[in-house]
């Protein structure tokens, strides 16, 4: 599957895989941020196992097609050069449409634009959802950020605290207590509604925290397979779990209904905030 990549005047490149548009890397001063395992799988027979893919029209299990949707699976075009914008960023758009394939799952016309912008200290990647038929449709959706960590073990979440989830692990609905969350185990769970940003807390000295900003994505899914069920997975390496973690901005616990004509847009910016405490 074809592959594009850019980059901008502040040190930061990008990958996009044709392959869903899955940004696959992003790297910054040499630093890779993103998680993208060793044994994904690049030429399009599946979802790739890292970076970022695109979750549309279904997160989740779906009895109309794959689950997460159709959109991570297909070929996208490439819809633009890569062009200058503000204070030094650059920006590229890919796009889908509906085609034979997609109307056989779910009959709806639609075109995507997923907009990847390479910003000093930031990615910002901005799908818009365009519903070029006669009736209105709706969908879930979600960007399934694999974050790159050094260690998991010493790797805290915040940002989540008193927000409502569901766990799919030690299934129903709880209240996060906690400040700063730690993943030790299997985890798997949807933030409802969170306010204001997430970040992850790495060490100084490394990646630092990588602040993630959502707009129009109201929940955020935290996902991290552990041990055994990592174990299990074709395409990732046993030991990886341990250098990834998924915080996914979604909309996923309302469906979103869009009109016929209308658009939306659905964005994330991940910004390094290199230098900032860590909370353990
Ligand atoms: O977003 C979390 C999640 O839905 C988990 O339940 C987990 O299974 C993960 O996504 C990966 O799904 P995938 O289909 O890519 O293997």
């Amino acid at each position: 599957m074809p592959q594009v990549l850019f980059k901008n005047h502040s040190g930061s490149e990008v990958t996009v895989n044709l392959c869903g548009a899955t940004v696959t890397s992003w790297k910054h001063e040499g630093e890779e941020f993103l998680f993208c395992s060793k044994k994904a799988v690049l030429d399009g027979s599946k979802a790739i196992r890292g970076g970022i893919p695109i979750v549309f029209p279904n997160f989740g299990p779906w009895e109309l097609g794959p689950q997460h949707g159709f959109a991570r699976i297909k070929e996208w075009k490439q819809a633009s050069d890569p062009r200058d914008g503000e204070n030094g960023a650059v920006s590229m758009d890919f796009s889908l449409e509906d085609d034979d394939q997609t109307r056989q799952m779910w009959d709806k016309k639609f075109r995507l634009v997923y907009t990847v912008t390479l910003m000093q200290n930031t990615l910002e990647t901005a799908l818009t959802v365009h519903n070029t038929g006669g009736e209105e449709f709706d969908f879930t959706t979600l960007l399934h950020t694999y974050v790159r960590v050094e260690d998991i073990m010493t790797t805290t979440i915040t940002g989540l605290q008193n927000c409502t989830y569901t766990d799919k692990v030690h299934v129903g609905e709880h209240v996060e207590e906690r400040e700063a969350v730690v993943i030790d185990e299997n985890y798997d769970r949807i933030y409802q509604a969170v306010d204001g940003a997430v970040n992850v807390n790495q060490d100084m000295q490394t990646l630092g925290t990588l602040r993630i900003e959502r707009d129009n994505l109201p929940d955020v899914v935290v996902w991290n397979p552990w041990q055994e069920k990592a174990a299990a997975m074709s395409d990732l390496v046993p030991m990886e779990y341990l250098e990834m973690v998924c915080v996914e901005a979604g909309a996923v616990t309302s469906r979103v209904v869009l009109p016929p004509a209308q658009q939306r847009t659905f964005s994330q910016k991940l910004i390094i905030c290199r230098g900032q405490q860590v909370i353990l």
